[in-house]
Parts: C-alpha cells; structure tokens; sequence
C-alpha cells in the first residue's frame, strides 16, 4: 500500500497506524503544489487535493482520515476491538477529532485568518480537549489499556495544539509525552523526519 503523506499532517495518524497494525506500506510524500516526491501530480491521485490518500494493492485509493485509520483496523484486526462499546467509542472519538478538533485547528493554517477567527477557534479547541482529558481513564491509551485509532489521530491533535498557542490539561500533556514512546509513534516521527 502507498501512503500519500505530509510530514507532521494529519496524515500521521495513518502512517502511525499503519506500523501498529504491522501492515506493509510506501510513503509517498506530497507538498503544497500538490506533487508527489516522484513527481506526480497528486490532484490526478486524489482530486480534493488532502493527504491522507491510501493507494491499496489493486490500486484503489481511499481518502478520509476516518476511512482510512477504520481501514486498517478492519485490514489488521487491531487498533479497533471487534465489538463491545470500545469499538464505538473509538469511531466516536476520532470522528470528533476529524470534525471538531480538525477543523478548529484550519485558521491557524489559513494566513488570511483574522485573529478573531482564530481566537474563536482557541476557545473551541480549549473545550474540546477538557472533554478528550475527561475521557482519559487510568489505562495508558484514550480508551483504555490497547492502543485504538483514536490514540493515533490524539496524538496529531495534540502535537498541533502548542504550534497554535493552545494549552494543553495537564492530563493530556503527561499522555502525549507517553504516546512519544510508544514504538510505532517514535518510528513514524523519525520517518517524517521529526523525531
Ligand atoms: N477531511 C479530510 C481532511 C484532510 C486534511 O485536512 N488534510 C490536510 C493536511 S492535515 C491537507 O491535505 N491540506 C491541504 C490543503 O488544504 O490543500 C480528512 O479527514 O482526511
């Protein structure tokens, strides 16, 4: 499988899940021109232009954050139990992070934000994580002792947040800094080239 990527994107979270589940893949880097490190052009890839982009064997591509990281927990068996409530809460938790983290985050990446657009995103952002830092129980990952797809897009999340001026509880800095060592994390950072 090729992972069509940006270093430090939200495409992170599937290169991260990609090495828990063991699963064999080719990133393939895009930059803001939207060309690939092999010198394609990336809209004839995916025509909304986003990374994440997962080419599968057969050549399929697949695109959404949600879709993919669900993809290869299905492809896998891990990262998403089979049943049981903790397989809900992992798509509720990360179909949050897409819409309500994410997308808070856009203003800081847009130059012509203005500063209260950005403030207004701060304060939703704010409350957003309080509510993931209530979520977070006494095991070492968001839902518990096994690491989810929600654990892998968290981490994005919060990596972001003190690039935007945005302060973290105390509960989900202690957390990012576990998540830094768990293997496949360390690995994908030293793979973007930001370890
Ligand atoms: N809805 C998409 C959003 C993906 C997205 O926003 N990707 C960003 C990187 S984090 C991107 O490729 N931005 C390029 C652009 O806005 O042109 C998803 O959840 O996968």
């Amino acid at each position: 499988m090729i992972l069509y990527h940006h270093a430090g994107a939200c495409s992170l979270a599937d290169h991260i899940a990609l090495i828990e589940a063991e699963l064999p893949y080719r990133l393939v880097s895009v930059d803001r021109d939207k060309r690939t490190d092999d010198g394609r052009d990336f809209l004839a890839i995916n025509p909304r232009g986003y990374v994440p982009a997962l080419e599968l064997d057969d050549g399929t591509v697949l695109t959404e954050n949600l879709a993919i990281l669900a993809y290869i927990a299905h492809r896998s068996g891990r990262l998403l139990p089979p049943d049981g409530i903790t397989r809900w809460r992992a798509l509720e938790a990360t179909s949050f992070m897409t819409t309500e983290l994410h997308g808070n985050f856009k203003p800081f990446f847009y130059p012509d934000a203005t500063q209260a657009e950005k403030d207004k995103a701060a304060g939703m952002l704010a409350r957003h994580f309080a509510s993931i830092a209530g979520q977070l129980g006494d095991g070492a990952f968001l839902l518990g002792d096994r690491m989810t797809i929600a654990d892998a897009y968290l981490f994005v999340m919060l990596m972001w947040a003190p690039k935007s001026g945005i302060e973290l509880p105390e509960r989900l800095r202690s957390y990012f800094a576990r998540m830094k060592e768990v293997p496949s994390v360390a690995r994908a950072l030293a793979e973007e080239g930001l370890a």
